[in-house]
């Protein structure tokens, strides 16, 4: 393919506190579900490349994990890639929610971003749960570092395609950075991971989820479809009677809900095989962690 002389490619990070809509903003972007969302805080462990390419343009958006103090090692690792995301990005989208905005939590971030060289936008989102929201009370909160703000939902689009022109007034003469038709840099054994560990925020309250890890054993395709063997670590044997659930009944709608959604991914049928193991305290161990592609 010729590349047009003016065609545009970059980089922009989409940053703020948990919970916000950072995946689901990214993923009606791209128009693939290609983060994983859920109504829990805390989803998102890893900062996720989503290429979003026109004839015009190739953007990537870097969707990272919301940023907590580190409680545990783990929350530490996800503030360094946090940090990692601002690295060389030609625009950094600040976003939170309309409703309770700025928390503590906001005024943090916002804190943080007055130090940054890189441009920064403003998102406020949900606007479906405050129509009557005003743009002019809430930017009043933000630093002089930001210089543009909108207010989107996430979920209805509204608002989203004059961000999106917004989005492309930062974005500078470059060329493609990746294929024209790539959607991600990660391998499908992390989109595996990645589906059923949304089926475990689905389908279970608080603890279980964060306790759960997802590890791919095995990957296979084959012609007509593509085989998978993954195990779930969790930390403690009480949680172990939960998850797989009343004659395995919890542990077939995980893996029901991962086919379906994964199938539907890769169009493809997927069969997938389903393990439980302790692993104590995986969350502190730094080996493990590493194990989980956590570095
Ligand atoms: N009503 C409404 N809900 C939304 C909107 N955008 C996202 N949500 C919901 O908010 C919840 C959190 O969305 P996520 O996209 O997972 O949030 P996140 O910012 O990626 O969260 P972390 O990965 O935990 O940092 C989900 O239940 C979404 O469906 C919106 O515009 N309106
Ligand atoms: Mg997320």
């Amino acid at each position: 393919m010729t590349i047009p002389a003016d065609f545009k490619s970059g980089f922009v990070a989409i940053i703020g506190k948990p919970n916000t809509g950072k995946s689901t903003l990214m993923n009606l972007i791209l128009g693939e579900k290609l983060s994983i969302t859920s109504a829990k805080p805390q989803t998102t462990r890893y900062a996720i490349k989503g290429i979003w390419n026109t004839p015009k343009h190739q953007i990537v958006f870097v969707d990272t994990p919301g940023y907590l103090k580190p409680r545990y090692e783990m929350q530490e690792k996800m503030m360094r890639i946090w940090n990692d995301a601002f690295k060389d990005v030609d625009l950094v989208i600040f976003l939170a929610q309309i409703s309770g905005f700025p928390s503590e939590y906001d005024t943090e971030v916002l804190e943080r971003l007055k130090y940054l060289k890189n441009p920064q936008l403003a998102v406020f989102n949900k606007l479906d749960l405050c129509p009557d929201a005003k743009l002019e009370d809430l930017k009043q909160h933000l630093p002089n570092s930001i210089t543009e703000s909108i207010m989107v939902s996430a979920r209805t689009g509204d608002n989203v395609p004059e961000l999106i022109a917004t989005i492309k007034k930062y974005i500078p003469y470059h060329d493609p950075y990746y294929e024209e038709d790539q959607l991600s840099d990660l391998p499908m054994r992390f989109f595996a991971k990645e589906t059923i560990r949304e089926a475990i925020f689905h389908q279970f309250e608080q603890e279980i989820p964060y306790a759960t890890a997802v590890i791919i054993e095995r990957y296979k395709e084959t012609p007509d479809k593509v085989v998978i063997d993954a195990v779930i670590w969790l930390e403690r044997q009480s949680q172990k009677p939960i998850i797989i659930g009343k004659n395995g009944e919890n542990l077939r709608k995980i893996r029901e809900y991962a086919e379906r959604d994964l199938s539907r991914f890769i169009q493809m049928e997927v069969q997938i095989h389903l393990w439980v193991k302790i692993n104590p305290n995986w969350r502190k161990k730094a080996n493990a962690l590493r194990e989980l592609g956590f570095e």
